[in-house]
């Protein structure tokens, strides 16, 4: 049986960037993938994703997120594609919005570039938005947007180039820690590895016991849709937004692709039973649930529909990530669950998952998304 210093379970935006982290250091390393990379089963899919440094969740975000932009230009450097378009971001809502307080105290303790901008400036600002004259807001000109499926790909295929093996369309049946190491149990074979990273998404809950009890899935839906002036959407003129009213918080990007102005609501969202219980069937509910923001804050871009996907949140109770070792063995290391806001730091993310696959310390600080903060929940 050949065996490997390391082995990712789930080639998604976490597990693809560790691969390829891994692969670049002449590890012996082997990807699992029940899907195909770039798949739309997790929440690495529909053409954009956020990045942004400002980060309303909490401050401490901001340094992995600054990391995480170097990175994301070095993967641009190294495969030659357009990953990251910096258009800016506008979070803006009611008065005293988490969202726009958040980001507003997380760029204050971090000096980041920012622009406080009342209802009347936004809208004079950005044709694209027409929000209500008690709104604020706050601009960030350092975000944007990321192509995931575009970034995972090359991920993989760089990490391919660098000797890694990859096994799509294969699932993962079990891990078993042994004396020298951990064997992986999948339905076409059993492989034997140093260490296992796995980050597989909603599926995590099956390989980590004690994390499964604390996460939910939940159903998001996108939309896209035609601008009824599309001048005013082209990324240059419209920034990528985040936008909160009393009764959802919604995010969305410019027309960069042709495609119509994509829009999500990134509270609400039906809970799924299993991870396997997602499908593509966006509907009318769906569609009149993100329309509610637009006619509220973007009206020119509430036009006919173009396109609806599903995608599916993999949440925690305070929707912090978790990325630690196992309980049940430490060469077992888990990475997922990131709540919906969790691709921009794939690319960060990557490097420290290859460190504590290793047994090194990671260069960033990631005691905000260690397990025993459950532990002590349950406690
Ligand atoms: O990834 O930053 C993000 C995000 C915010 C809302 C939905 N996704």
């Amino acid at each position: 049986m050949t065996t490997f210093d390391v082995a990712v379970i789930g080639l998604g935006a976490m597990g693809s960037a560790a691969l390829f982290n891994l692969a670049r250091q002449g590890r012996r390393v082997i990807g699992i993938e029940q899907f195909e990379p770039g798949h739309d089963k997790g929440s690495s899919h529909g053409e954009s994703r956020i990045i942004r440094l400002s980060y309303f969740e909490h401050p401490s975000y901001v340094p992995l997120a600054r990391r995480a932009m170097e990175k994301w230009r070095e993967l641009e450097q190294l495969c030659r594609h357009n990953i990251l378009t910096v258009t800016g971001v506008l979070e803006a809502g009611y008065p005293g919005c988490p969202i726009v307080e958040g980001s507003l105290e997380a760029s204050r303790l971090h000096g980041l570039d920012h622009e406080v901008l009342s209802a009347a400036e936004i809208n004079r600002r950005f044709p694209a938005f027409k929000v209500p004259p008690h709104w604020t807001g706050l601009y960030q000109p350092e975000g944007g947007f990321l192509r995931p499926e575009l970034a995972i790909q090359q991920f993989v295929g760089l990490a391919e180039r660098h000797g890694a093996e990859v096994r799509t369309g294969t699932r993962v049946l079990a891990i078993e820690p042994l004396g020298s190491g951990v064997r992986v149990r999948t339905e076409a074979g059993e492989i034997e590895a140093g260490s296992v990273i796995v980050a597989a998404g909603a599926w995590i809950g099956d390989f980590a016991p004690e994390l499964k009890p604390h996460l939910k899935l939940t159903r998001q839906v996108l939309g896209w849709f035609e601008p009824l002036q599309p001048a005013y959407y082209a990324p240059d003129r419209c920034p990528v937004f985040i936008l909160e009213s009393e009764d959802d918080a919604c995010y969305g990007f410019p027309d960069f692709a042709g495609t119509g102005v994509k829009t999500a609501s990134h509270r609400k969202g039906a809970y799924l039973p299993s991870a396997d219980d997602l499908s593509q069937d966006g509907g009318a509910a769906d569609e009149a649930q993100i329309r509610r923001m637009l006619a509220l804050a973007m009206p020119e871009a509430n036009g006919p529909l173009r396109a609806m996907r599903t995608c599916m949140y993999t949440r925690t109770p305070d929707e912090d990530f978790v990325i630690d070792r196992s309980s049940a063995d430490p060469r077992i290391i888990l990475a997922s669950p990131c709540s919906g806001h969790g691709f921009k730091f794939a690319s960060v993310i990557g490097e420290v998952l290859a460190d504590l696959a290793l047994g090194k310390t990671p260069a960033n600080d990631i005691s905000r998304f260690k397990l025993e903060r459950f532990r002590r929940q349950s406690a």
